[in-house]
């Protein structure tokens, strides 16, 4: 097959890594999708096809892709060679997975929302972009005169920073302080324990150099940010014999490709850590160089492991004590070029900060730290123009003076930056915030849903930019139609370790102009800032001349980065803390967070130590605990064919779900209930039966999907499906109806997405 033919999917041979081995079994592949739009796919005619640029960032990096256009439609798409995201290194093959391939299907998809609309005696109805922009100014201006832009609440999604407009117009200008923190969202626990540890926001794993992973509530084979990892993994396993480790209570992707799958009882990570700990310390085999010059806490972090044998863990987690040695010794041994990386498997446990501790701390213990094959720090390492500073415009911080809500009252929020996501409801009831703007997200998906549908259609203003009918758009009062990915300019820079030793920057022009009457991010803050009178902070024409102004600082034009797709700009070292220390309050790594004096007063309060420690789930601060009335323990989880709420709104993605689990023939396209055949079999529940998940607060319908993947006692479903997704018949359920405002980790704010439940069979047909 050359490179133009298409497989029996549609898939262009490009797309699909290369075949055979573990490669085919990941989920990279896209393979019997169909790639193509469908107002796309009726475009054949050869004249007019040229081939333009893209980014895609629907999981949140950023893949470049090349669009194949014919009369100024995006017909194809493929992955850019060499790419730093789409590949694991210079001179590698570029390809897509299949939600970058979705893209098509996206951009030209039936259900898109292609005009603005405004809500006028309660209904929304469509309205031009002059009528849309002028209303909403008009409402922006009222609430701040009624209520001050103290109390409008920013979010935004995923291109956060990347399209910096947003927080120009709202927090800057308009002068909104608040936002909702993203830690609360996603990953609080594991990159506030590791910034807290280490001065590192969060640490990327030199995967392709490592000799050791252990992907630990992490399904890096189809939950990764870009391919680069992956892929990585992938050339670890070939080129250093690498052993693969996957600690999760499902057979995940990872667990496929992995040496060893640990199916831990859900929540115990934390004493499983502490326990390798232990025996790294027994056998003597920690870096006593590391640990001697630059950190700080070894003496409380040895103590606090001396009992922490490997029988008393194999109670607590259900792992056999000879596998904890194994992995320890295993892990140890291979270091400084071995990764213990966790992330949401870990984030989303109501213990989750000390068990993302106590992992965390193992890197340190080893001394893979910012190692060949360690975890990857200090990799950004370039700057780009400030655009306003250049022209000598000085863009006011509005926000600066306003005064934010007395979070005293609030539960876990005085060490929260920002307003934890599930207690924005609490927020509105309060009275401290009454309106909300977002773009690309749709947060009563992440968490205390009912409470913030309520809260929503409680607060006096809603302005969103979206590209489907989801909770936030059908609530709000201005719903502007946001540019698909190929639609708009892009522009990211970083490390994020996809090559190991260099920074780089990606962008490129939009591929196409926008379907409908969409219109590019920059366009839509532009037309407001003027409106509402800032007309001076948007000087530039178009988001590409903004770029343009950003880029000069590496000596480059948005046109020549348009045409490469990526530039390598930096060179940068490893093992940088020989230099520069760490950027911690004593300049070490920590191991004990007493020298943290924000850590140390929380840990106070809320009674636990500063130092790596256990703490199970206890129906008090650490969640809630299964029991004879709810003896399953649900968790929401991902699969590779959607992201959190992105591509549950696309045919294509909710076909190649159904297939994976063997539904394709149900005459249904929701998320399962997954469920292992022997809980099933205690229920009288078959497969593809329907059924009732119980909590002690509220209930979901699903259908069941037996499977031995998964842990018995444990159950979980895919989110973003359900009412306020931005799938159009909203089918299956959204999980997050079982979860309140207490249900967030005590540290760090963030949500906890786990659940003890009860499962009944309901019989018959989804309703
Ligand atoms: N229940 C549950 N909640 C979760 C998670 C979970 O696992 N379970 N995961 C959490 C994590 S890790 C994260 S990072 C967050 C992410 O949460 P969010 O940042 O809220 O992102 P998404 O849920 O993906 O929402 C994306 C939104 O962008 C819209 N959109 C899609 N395409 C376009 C477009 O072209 N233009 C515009 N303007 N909008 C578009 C979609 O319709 C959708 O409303 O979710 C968190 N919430
Ligand atoms: N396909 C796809 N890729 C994505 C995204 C997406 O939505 N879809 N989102 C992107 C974003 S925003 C993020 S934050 C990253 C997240 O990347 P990951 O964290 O790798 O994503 P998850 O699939 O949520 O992986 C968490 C894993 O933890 C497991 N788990 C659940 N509970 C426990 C537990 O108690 N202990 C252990 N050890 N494991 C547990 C789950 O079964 C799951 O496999 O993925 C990014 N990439
Ligand atoms: S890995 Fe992420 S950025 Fe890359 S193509 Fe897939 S969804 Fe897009
Ligand atoms: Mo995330």
């Amino acid at each position: 097959m050359s490179e133009t033919e298409t497989n029996d999917g549609g898939v262009r041979r490009r797309t699909l890594l290369k075949a055979g081995g573990a490669a085919a079994a990941v989920g990279l592949t896209g393979v019997g999708l169909n790639a193509v739009g469908e107002e796309a796919e009726a475009a054949s005619d050869q004249s007019g096809r040229e081939t333009a640029h893209g980014n895609c960032w629907i999981c949140r990096a950023s893949c470049g892709q090349e669009v194949t256009v014919e009369d100024g439609k995006a017909v194809d798409l493929t992955g850019v060679d060499g790419h730093p995201k789409a590949s694991a290194g210079e001179d590698r093959e570029g390809t897509l997975c299949s939600k970058g391939m979705a893209q098509l299907n996206k951009t030209y998809n039936p259900n898109r929302i292609r005009e603005p609309h405004i809500r006028e005696d309660g209904e929304l109805r469509a309205a031009s972009w002059d009528e849309a922009i002028e209303f909403a100014a008009q409402r922006l201006e009222e609430f701040a005169e009624e209520h001050g832009p103290e109390k409008f609440l920013r979010y935004q999604g995923y291109p956060l920073g990347k399209h910096p407009w947003h927080d120009l117009v709202f927090k800057s200008l308009y002068g909104a302080p608040i936002k909702v923190g993203r830690k609360t969202t996603c990953h609080g626990p594991f990159s506030d324990s590791w910034a807290w540890m280490s001065g590192y926001g969060r640490e990327w794993p030199d995967w392709q150099n490592s000799e050791y992973i252990i992907a630990w509530g992490r399904n890096v084979m189809e939950c990764f940010r870009g391919q680069w990892e992956p892929k990585g993994v992938l050339d670890a396993k070939e080129q250093n014999d690498a052993t693969v480790v996957c600690i999760d209570p499902r057979y995940t992707k990872t667990a496929e490709v992995a040496d060893k799958w640990i199916p831990i009882k859900p929540r115990t990570d934390g004493a499983l850590a502490l326990a390798m700990a232990n025996v790294i310390i027994e056998e003597g085999l920690y870096d006593e160089e590391f640990i001697g010059n630059y950190t700080h806490g070894f003496e409380s972090y040895k103590e606090a492991v001396a009992d922490k044998t490997p029988e008393w863990a194999a109670e607590i987690t259900d792992v056999d004590a000879d596998v904890i040695r194994d992995i320890a010794i295993g892990f140890a041994e291979a270091a400084p070029s071995s990764v213990a990386f966790p992330w949401t498997g870990i984030a989303y446990q109501s213990n989750g900060f000390k068990n993302a501790q106590n992992i965390q701390a193992l890197n340190g213990l080893v001394g893979n730290i910012d190692s060949p094959g360690g975890t990857r720090q200090w990799t950004a390492g370039f700057g780009l123009d400030d655009p306003h500073e250049k022209q000598g415009i000085d863009v006011p911080a509005n926000y600066e003076d306003k005064p934010t809500p007395d979070y005293d009252d609030y539960p876990f929020q005085r060490h929260v930056r920002n307003l934890s996501h599930n207690l924005v409801p609490k927020a509105v009831e309060r009275g401290d915030i009454k309106g909300f703007v977002n773009n690309w997200s749709q947060p009563p998906k992440s968490g205390n849903t009912r409470a913030w549908f309520e809260a929503l259609e409680e607060m006096d203003l809603v302005i969103t930019v979206d590209a489907f009918w989801t909770g936030v758009s059908k609530r709000a009062d201005v719903v502007f139609p946001g540019a698909s990915q190929l639609e708009q300019p892009f522009l990211q820079t970083g490390g994020d370790g996809s090559y190991s030793t260099n920074g780089w920057v990606t962008g490129s022009k939009p591929a196409i102009e926008p379907v409908g009457n969409c219109r590019r991010d920059y366009q839509v803050y532009k037309a407001l800032a003027e409106e509402m009178g800032w007309g001076e902070y948007f000087p530039w024409e178009t988001g590409e001349e903004y770029y343009d102004s950003q880029l000069e600082a590496i000596g480059l034009s948005f046109d020549e980065l348009d045409e490469k797709s990526y530039e390598i700009v930096t060179d940068f070292e490893y093992r940088q803390y020989e230099d520069r220390g760490f950027d911690t309050e004593n300049g070490l790594f920590n191991f004990d967070l007493d020298a943290k004096p924000a850590y140390k007063a929380l840990a106070d309060d809320i009674g636990v130590s500063t130092a790596p420690a256990w703490h199970p789930p206890d129906d008090d601060l650490f969640g809630e605990t299964t029991n004879e009335e709810y003896p399953l323990l649900f968790t929401d989880l991902m699969v590779e064919q959607f992201s959190r709420g992105h591509c549950q709104a696309l045919s294509q993605s909710l076909e190649a779900y159904a297939q994976r689990f063997g539904h394709e023939d149900e005459d249904y396209r929701g998320n399962y209930l997954h469920i292992n055949p022997k809980d099933a079999k205690a229920r009288g529940i078959e497969d593809g039966d329907w059924v009732k998940v119980q909590s002690a607060d509220d209930e979901i319908e699903l259908m069941a999907n037996l499977w031995e993947g998964v842990r018995p006692g444990w159950v979980g479903a895919e989110n973003g499906f359900g009412v306020g997704s931005a799938q159009p018949d909203e089918e299956g359920a959204n999980s997050m109806l079982l979860n309140k405002e207490r249900h967030v980790e005590p540290t760090t704010g963030m949500t906890a997405r786990n659940h003890p439940v009860e499962i009944e069979r309901l019989g018959g047909e989804p309703q």
